[in-house]
């Protein structure tokens, strides 16, 4: 049997952005015979604003803010809390007020999830337009990746990646998307483990998960660009 694992922003849905009609139209009835998993790096209360709650309740499980927390049918498994170095936060506050980004910062721009901080230098307060123009400039001037690389060279007690479009996703050293492969594989030790994300090499929030299920046999890692690549996958 194949037991599928799925990314949800940029995998299910576009970016923190509701799922379109058209593709739950064609993608649940395929969940609802088959057996499969979600694995966000988003927070559960944003997935579930995302997801329509019949998708949400077809799913076996549901791993959100990187794996850090696990609900199964609506009941909360397990949740990790993390406490923070002072010396990482202040790095991270000093990228902020540095920034060559010359359009207007948002608050909200260290939010801390169970397990995991979401950094980004623009803020996650603010509105879409400005989540697009950022990420059309970080395009150019790869403002994220050079932020993540500095932070992952000077503070190896953590993983510094890349998952959407405006902000950094921030674990202690084994608190990210790995997690998921192993408890995965205890509930389903002798299925086939097929992971769909769109950042799963090196630098991306997908790559520990997809590295992780690497290193156990009977294990695929699909790579997509979007939830079109899904369906383009899914045969739907
Ligand atoms: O799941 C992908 C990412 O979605 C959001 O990213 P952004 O706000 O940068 O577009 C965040 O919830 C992020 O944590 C998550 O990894």
């Amino acid at each position: 049997m194949n037991i599928y694992v799925f990314d949800m922003d940029g995998t299910l849905t576009p970016a923190r952005q509701p799922m379109q009609k058209d593709f739950s139209f064609r993608f649940l009835p395929w969940l609802k015979s088959n057996l499969a998993y979600i694995a966000a790096g988003s927070n559960y209360e944003k997935l579930t604003e995302q997801l329509p709650p019949d998708v949400v309740s077809s799913f076996s499980g549901i791993f959100s803010s990187m794996g850090n927390v696990y609900h199964k049918k609506g009941v909360e498994i397990y949740k990790n809390e993390i406490k923070l170095d002072k010396e990482m936060l202040k790095s991270l506050e000093r990228f902020r007020k540095t920034t060559t980004y010359d359009g207007k910062l948002y608050n909200n721009y260290m939010e801390l999830r169970p397990g995991m901080l979401n950094f980004s230098v623009l803020g996650r307060n603010c509105p879409f337009s400005e989540r697009e123009k950022y990420h059309e400039w970080d395009n150019i001037h790869h403002e994220r990746e050079k932020i993540a690389k500095y932070m992952n060279d000077n503070f190896k007690d953590y993983d510094f990646s890349l998952g959407g479009k405006i902000s950094i996703d921030i674990v202690p050293k084994g608190f990210g998307k790995e997690q998921i492969a192993h408890v995965i594989r205890q509930t389903h030790p002798n299925d086939k483990i097929i992971f769909i994300g769109d950042r799963v090499v090196e630098g991306g929030n997908d790559y520990t998960l997809a590295q992780a299920l690497h290193a156990m046999e009977n294990t695929e890692v699909v790579a997509v660009e979007n939830p079109e690549g899904v369906l383009e996958y899914l045969n739907l």
